[in-house]
């Protein structure tokens, strides 16, 4: 049966929908700087395995308190005590987790503020478009406390900033803001409130045709994980689907016709 978001138990989060699809996913453990402890995590699988099939058009995701996300539940990860094989278990879930937002097909906006840490950057750069405010930094603060990244940072941080950054944030701890984040690739918007900015986004992806959204949510992630000659054919593939869709229909005959808006820079 079809979930609502009133089916959802959540401790950790909280999720709502408008009437256009538009969805609000909040991280809500400010008092812990909203860590990621073990069932913040199972919540994250929980709500990005559902919502795309929930008529989420396009989801922001936000946090309560001054801070996006500090990261692996560091208290909670020292009282476990885990053993190599339990902690590799919870990497998994957090890799499932990431994955259901990357691969999910529905646009993810981050709506960044202060730490986006460690593992807080691992949930930033797993969705689609980050924007940061003048509060918001970046870093990597693994190595001071004697650890590694185990929630997707290898493939996702190295994505947005490049190997030899990632390295050195992560044996430095050096920390990126303002213009200078923006530079080297963690975020794509600076602005005075990040939350105003994300819905703006959002609100226009979701005029988008729900099936180029999917595509573009979800194709070119898969398609940077083939060779080259394998995703030409994907990328070949999956246009003959979306580009002949219905929904793409009008737009083209607008645009034959002369009443659609013209690619230009406002003047
Ligand atoms: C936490 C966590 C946490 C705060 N795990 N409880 N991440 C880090 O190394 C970042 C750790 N956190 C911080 O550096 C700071 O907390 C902040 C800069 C984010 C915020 O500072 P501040 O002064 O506002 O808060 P605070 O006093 O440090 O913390 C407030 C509470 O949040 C406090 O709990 P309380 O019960 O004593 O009130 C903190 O313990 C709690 N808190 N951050 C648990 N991270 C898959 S591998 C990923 C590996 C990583 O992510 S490494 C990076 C970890």
């Amino acid at each position: 049966m079809k979930k609502s978001i009133d089916d959802f138990a959540l401790e950790n989060i909280t999720v709502t929908m408008d009437d256009d699809g538009i969805t609000t996913v909040t991280l809500n453990r400010p008092t812990k700087r909203n860590a990621l402890n073990a069932e913040t995590i199972e919540e994250l699988i929980e709500v990005f395995s559902n919502l795309p099939r929930m008529g989420a058009r396009a989801i922001v995701l936000r946090a309560e308190g001054d801070h996006f996300c500090a990261g692996l539940d560091l208290v909670e990860h020292h009282v476990e005590d885990r053993r190599p094989e339990e902690f590799m278990h919870v990497c998994l879930r957090w890799h499932e987790a990431f994955n259901k937002m990357e691969y999910g097909g529905v646009p993810i906006i981050a709506a960044l503020k202060g730490a986006v840490v460690g593992g807080g950057l691992e949930l930033a750069s797993s969705a689609h478009i980050r924007v940061a405010d003048q509060s918001t930094y970046f870093a990597l603060p693994e190595g001071q406390r004697g650890l590694f990244t185990g929630g997707g940072a290898t493939i996702r941080v190295a994505d947005l900033v490049g190997k030899s950054r990632m390295i050195d944030m992560m044996l430095t701890g050096r920390i990126y803001a303002k213009d200078e984040a923006i530079d080297v690739g963690l975020a794509q918007y600076l602005v005075e409130d990040s939350e105003a900015k994300a819905y703006e986004i959002a609100r226009a992806a979701a005029e988008n045709p729900p099936l180029s959204n999917f595509a573009i949510c979800s194709a070119i992630s898969h398609m940077q994980n083939m060779s080259a000659l394998d995703a030409a054919y994907a990328e070949a593939v999956v246009a003959g689907v979306v580009n002949t869709q219905p929904a793409s229909r009008a737009r083209l005959a607008a645009f034959a016709d002369k009443t659609a808006a013209r690619v230009k820079p406002k003047s």
